[in-house]
């Protein structure tokens, strides 16, 4: 029996339909300012969430039956898990997947053999990807499941460790080439610290920076011309994360001279627990020209984790989109549906459910993110508010053709400055206009 069995093959059926396994707004091939609304969105299938997860949480153990038929033998299950991937891609209609090495093959019992067991499953998994779609987004290696991680990877204090993750990285650079992947990550879950009374923040950033550059080093050396990712995240597992916000990644990019060959990949779930929003984390990586690709999901406000869930609100994901498509859209980036089902939600069908409503929120948030691009007025707005910033003065400010005198000068003369309003409810009642319209042109 097959995994997916009772799910079908989902089409889009329009906002009036019933059907649970039809798309109400994510019509792949339909076009929105010039592209196809599936190359807008480049939706991708997190391996690890959907396919190992089986709803453990720190007080009780996994809810769902993820064994593919009862599989005990590690390859058989991971090649069982191959198997359910490509024929749920298939049925969505999801053209791209993520992985960890972690979750993608088993760790054996020694190094070698877990580089043996990944490269076994990556001969498997591009045989599987012939004649279909499907390509491969970014692959990343999971240095924080092992307890050998416990003090962290690049990070940690052991240089043994740092050796053993180095290696990973390595080989996961090899698969991600091999799978023609345009993207590798890095997410540093345990890439920070629990208190600064047993850390040498110093040396443990340095080395981060020096695990990133021989990556680099290496990748370029074997023909790579993706992108790199940072997946910035401000905790969990560890108390502080180092890369804690798109603004510290930044800084940390610059400090060490990795700005030419790093992107960020914005997490929803992450941006809420640093205290931001999920547009500000788009808005600051765009601002900064390190704009790279997206893991969608959403928190939850009353829960102080990262939860996870699938996207639903859709005022999220049309600020989200507005920023993506802001940012001139994907290139080698694309939406990871980095999210997971609810515990009680336990069945095949609804992972089905789950993607069916990430797909349908950011299809609806493209829709009205275009929307609110051609209505103009938020846009018209801003304009309009800095618009002291295009003559006299402020003109020549921001061609830095002026100076403190001058200013002093200036001020002295004009007196007390002339403020306009700021009009933000002026503005959300725009947006909730464009929302709520019903128009889905
Ligand atoms: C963890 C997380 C990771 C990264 C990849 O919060 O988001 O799954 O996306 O390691
Ligand atoms: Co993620």
């Amino acid at each position: 029996m097959k995994f997916f069995e009772n799910v079908p093959k989902v089409q889009y059926e329009g906002s009036k339909s019933t059907n649970p396994f039809a798309f109400k707004y994510y019509d792949a091939d339909r076009i929105i300012a010039g592209k196809k609304m599936k190359e807008h969105l480049k939706f991708a299938l997190s391996w690890w969430h959907t396919l190992v997860a089986g709803g453990q949480d720190p007080f009780g153990i996994n809810t769902m039956d993820r064994s593919y038929g009862g599989k005990t033998d590690p390859m058989e299950l991971a090649k069982a898990r191959a198997d359910a991937a490509f024929d749920f891609m298939d049925k969505l209609g999801i053209e791209y997947f993520c992985f960890h090495d972690a979750d993608l093959a088993p760790e054996g019992n020694s190094l070698q053999e877990r580089n043996e067991n990944l490269k076994e499953m990556v001969a498997y998994v591009k045989e599987k990807m012939q004649d279909t779609p499907v390509k491969l987004l970014w692959g990343t290696s999971n240095c924080f499941t092992n307890p050998r991680f416990m003090h962290g990877g690049a990070t940690s204090c052991e240089a043994d460790v740092f050796a053993w993750a180095a290696t990973q990285v390595k080989n996961a650079i090899d698969v991600t080439m091999e799978l023609g992947g345009k993207g590798y990550v890095f997410w540093g879950g345990r890439e920070g610290y629990e208190t600064l009374l047993n850390t040498d923040v110093e040396l443990e950033l340095d080395n981060y920076a020096r695990m990133l550059k021989m990556a680099v080093r290496y990748a370029r050396s074997k023909g790579y011309d993706g992108d790199f990712y940072i997946e910035p995240k401000p905790k969990e597992p560890t108390k502080h994360q180092y890369d804690f916000d798109v603004a510290s990644c930044v800084a940390f990019l610059e400090k060490y001279d990795l700005m030419q060959d790093f992107r960020i990949n914005v997490e929803a779930n992450h941006a809420t627990l640093a205290g931001h929003t999920f547009q500000h984390e788009l808005r600051m990586a765009r601002t900064f020209g390190v704009f790279g690709s997206v893991d969608a999901n959403q928190g939850d406000l009353l829960l102080g984790w990262d939860t996870d869930q699938f996207p639903s609100n859709v005022y999220d994901t049309t600020l989200a989109m507005y920023e993506i498509l802001k940012a001139g859209g994907f290139t080698n980036g694309g939406l990871n549906f980095d999210a997971k089902v609810r515990r009680p939600s336990f069945t095949p069908e609804d992972i089905a459910y789950a993607y069916i409503l990430g797909m349908d929120s950011f299809a609806f948030g493209l829709i009205k993110a275009q929307q609110l691009i051609e209505d103009g007025r938020v846009d018209a707005f801003v304009e309009k508010k800095y618009a002291s910033y295009q003559e006299g003065i402020g003109e020549k400010i921001r061609k830095n053709e002026t100076n403190f005198e001058e200013l002093e000068t200036y001020a002295l003369k004009n007196g007390e400055p002339t403020l306009s309003s700021g009009r933000q409810e002026y503005l959300e009642g725009v947006v909730n206009t464009i929302l709520l319209d019903g128009k889905m042109e």
